[in-house]
């Protein structure tokens, strides 16, 4: 055995304090003014607070503080690409490239999704206008991933999952894919999980291979939503029926009726990404650490200090903020300036 001579152990001080720094910018990436230049991975059809979030994040880039660049959908059903345009539309954005996945999971079609991309009025319109009619004619969300980040300044984007990992996962099968993603993506806001510990989590057990690869291979900082979050944050049904009346027809809350029996207040857990995403101050974070994700689909946290992985934690006062902002971003009408 060699003992490290000074030099080494001053060369291993210096390395040491850059990886901090980075890992310090990776997890700041956030503080700067400029619009947060968002994709957001969705499950669109499995639950209705994927379509809060889509209706937040427009909020938030008609407030100047994102920029969807792209959505990329990990349920492997026809209606969701066809919904998404439909409340991309509906905000005047209706441009925004959509890709979808292939041979991916949950095929099993959702009312939240195809009642309102299917609703016409008597005169054949649709009530919700869109062009995209059926996700299969949709691109591949892996080419679309790679064709948009390309484009993007190095250490520009921030990616928020807030389905399953196997879009991300495949991303990553390509060295050049994942030398990419080390360049051009500063964090992945994701929900997903039960911190610090607890039982499988629906978006991870859905696809755990994907899971297992995501947090194993991922090369930027992560910042997990856990289950336990948006569990706190229910949205009520009461602004549903009140606060969406800007419109006859309004595509979110026509889905969120469709998704289930009204009234009910669904946990927000999928918004909580968006909000940090773009809001970081909305939360307090975990210590660094690394997450792994086992057999069964449960996710486990070990803290180190050189770990890229953090989840959120949330005071009650955090969660009624995280509420009061969601319910105010979700149900603010369109920009009259939003279309591009
Ligand atoms: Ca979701």
């Amino acid at each position: 055995m060699r003992l490290p001579r000074p030099l080494d152990s001053k060369k291993m001080l210096i390395q040491k304090m850059l990886s901090r720094i980075g890992l310090a910018l990776a997890f700041c990436c956030l503080a700067t003014a400029a619009p947060v230049r968002l994709i957001f991975d969705t499950d669109m059809g499995n639950d209705v607070d994927d379509a809060v979030a889509l209706a937040v994040i427009h909020a938030l880039e008609s407030r100047g503080e994102a920029t969807l660049l792209a959505v990329t959908v990990t349920k492997d059903n026809r209606w969701a690409a066809p919904f998404i345009d439909v409340m991309n539309t509906f905000y005047g954005r209706g441009d925004i490239p959509i890709g979808v996945v292939h041979d991916g999971k949950t095929p099993e079609d959702g009312n939240m999704i195809r009642l309102p991309s299917e609703r016409k009025r008597p005169d054949g319109s649709f009530v919700y206008p869109h062009h995209l009619l059926d996700g299969r004619d949709a691109p591949e969300a892996v080419g679309l991933l790679r064709h948009v980040l390309a484009r993007e300044k190095d250490g520009a984007v921030v990616i928020v999952q807030v389905g399953f990992s196997t879009n991300l996962a495949r991303l990553l099968d390509s060295k050049a894919d994942a030398a990419l993603v080390k360049r051009k993506v500063c964090l992945l806001s994701l929900m997903g999980g039960a911190f610090p510990a607890g039982k499988p989590e629906y978006n991870i057990e859905t696809d755990i291979p994907s899971a297992k690869k995501l947090f194993a291979e991922w090369p930027t900082a992560i910042v997990a939503s856990g289950f336990e979050i948006g569990e706190r944050i229910l949205y009520p049904a009461a602004s549903i029926l009140h606060d969406y009346k800007y419109v006859p027809d309004h595509p979110l809350a026509e889905a969120y009726r469709d998704y289930m029996k009204m009234p009910y207040d669904r946990p927000m857990w999928d918004p909580t990404a968006v909000l940090y995403a773009v809001r970081p101050s909305a939360f307090s974070l975990s210590a660094r650490g690394t997450i792994t994700v086992d057999d069964e689909g449960r996710t486990h946290f070990t803290a180190g200090g050189e770990g890229r992985h953090r989840y959120l934690t949330a005071s009650p006062e955090q969660c009624s903020a995280a509420l009061r902002a969601i319910i105010e971003l979700a149900s603010s009408p369109p920009s009259p300036a939003a279309a591009r």
